[in-house]
């Protein structure tokens, strides 16, 4: 994303990744773009809602939480969105 425009979005979005996706992390804080010494972690099937969203504010976490299942992206910038996991095969 880098260089790409600030979202422009006027209504909330959503979107669903059915074969989960891939993220660069380091420290356990997602990044928006490769840095040194950072791993590339794979995401597991998961929803975005694509709205302005605070972690403190919402009381998500910012980073990828087990208990929770959900987190705010990319926290404190335009891209910030929360991120829900969900596995459709674990479903009963
Ligand atoms: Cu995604």
């Amino acid at each position: 994303m880098a260089g790409a425009e600030k979202p422009g979005n006027t209504q909330p979005g959503i979107a669903y990744m059915a074969k989960g996706g891939w993220h660069w992390e380091k420290g356990g804080m997602i990044l928006m773009q490769e840095e040194a010494d950072a791993k590339l972690v794979k995401e597991p099937p998961h929803w975005m809602l694509f709205w302005p969203v605070d972690a403190e504010a919402s009381g998500f976490p910012s980073r990828p939480h087990k208990k929770f299942g959900s987190y705010v992206v990319f926290d404190g910038t335009p891209y910030a969105h929360l991120m829900i996991h969900q596995d459709p095969m674990e479903l009963k």
